[in-house]
């Protein structure tokens, strides 16, 4: 695997724990994007490998969601390839065999916060620093239908309509009360507890548990599956737009000044 992602698999327990390591803030970049499929692709191909625990290796982020960059200022060839690259992560994740916990050891925005609901279940630290949610709207873009369908699976439909609309980022705390998390602990606490949690999910038979998972999610996934050139048309026509380019432009900014 690249040195962005690095993946610890542990043949004894058959659990793999794969930690994102691209600075500053794991943002999934193509390239970054292109990685994390090739290396969960050889663990579901290892079928001594049942669980996989996702987690950041940078401090106070998870993930910063999709790499702007690659939406902005850039050619339309070039967000097909990134859009392609979006889906397969999902379709990946969404649909993995494998039991999959998110260790959300910082915020997790927009992208970041679809790639934790693709998770079978999610721990977060309890920091009120963090934030997660899916804010899209705050940058003047709209979450497509599969990041709605992830979120309705996960909160339902009444929480998912306002969170999409104002673009909400919870706290730890209201992410809790949501069920947009499942659990909250101490910041060092994580990734044991997404241990302990694995052991949990392992001693149930992994047939009846993949059977069940694929029978909640396959309607979700077979939507995007059917749609996939007519969904990556969509972004691209719509992230291309003069508009929506300016929104990008000035959320970047933003995101700048702030720091200043
Ligand atoms: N993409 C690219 N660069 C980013 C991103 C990002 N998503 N997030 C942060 N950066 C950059 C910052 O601009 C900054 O750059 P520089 O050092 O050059 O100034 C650097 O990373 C570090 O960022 P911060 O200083 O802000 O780091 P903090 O530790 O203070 O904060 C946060 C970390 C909380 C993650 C913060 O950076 C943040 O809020 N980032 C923005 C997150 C965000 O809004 N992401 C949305 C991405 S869009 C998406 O995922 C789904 C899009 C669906 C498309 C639908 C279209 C149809």
């Amino acid at each position: 695997t690249s040195q962005k992602i690095k993946v610890d698999f542990d043949q004894s327990t058959g659990v793999a724990v794969m930690r994102m390591q691209s600075p500053p803030v794991n943002s999934l970049s193509l390239e970054f994007l292109t990685d994390v499929c090739i290396a969960l692709e050889k663990l579901e191909m290892d079928k001594s490998c049942r669980g996989l625990i996702v987690t950041s290796s940078q401090p106070k982020v998870f993930s910063a969601g999709l790499d702007i960059l690659d939406m902005y200022g850039k050619s339309p060839e070039h967000c097909v390839e990134f859009w392609k690259a979006v889906q397969e992560m999902w379709l990946k994740f969404y649909g993995s065999n494998m039991i999959t916990i998110a260790a959300v050891n910082g915020s997790s925005p927009a992208g970041g916060c679809l790639l934790s609901m693709t998770c079978d279940y999610r721990i977060m630290a309890d920091n009120p620093r963090y934030s997660i949610g899916l804010n899209e709207t705050q940058l003047g873009i709209v979450a497509p239908f599969w990041f709605k369908d992830t979120m309705i699976n996960t909160v339902g439909h009444r929480t998912t309509e306002m969170a999409l609309q104002l673009g909400l980022l919870y706290s730890p705390a209201e992410a809790l009360k949501i069920g947009l998390v499942d659990q909250l602990v101490p910041e060092d606490q994580v990734l044991t507890t997404a241990t302990e949690t694995m052991t949990k999910w392992l001693a149930i038979p992994d047939h009846a548990r993949q059977l069940t998972k694929s029978m909640m999610r396959k309607p979700t996934i077979d939507k995007l599956t059917s749609n996939r050139e007519a969904d990556v048309n969509n972004f691209v026509k719509f992230i291309t737009k003069d508009s929506i380019q300016k929104s990008l432009g000035m959320y970047l900014e933003m995101l700048k000044r702030r720091k200043a």
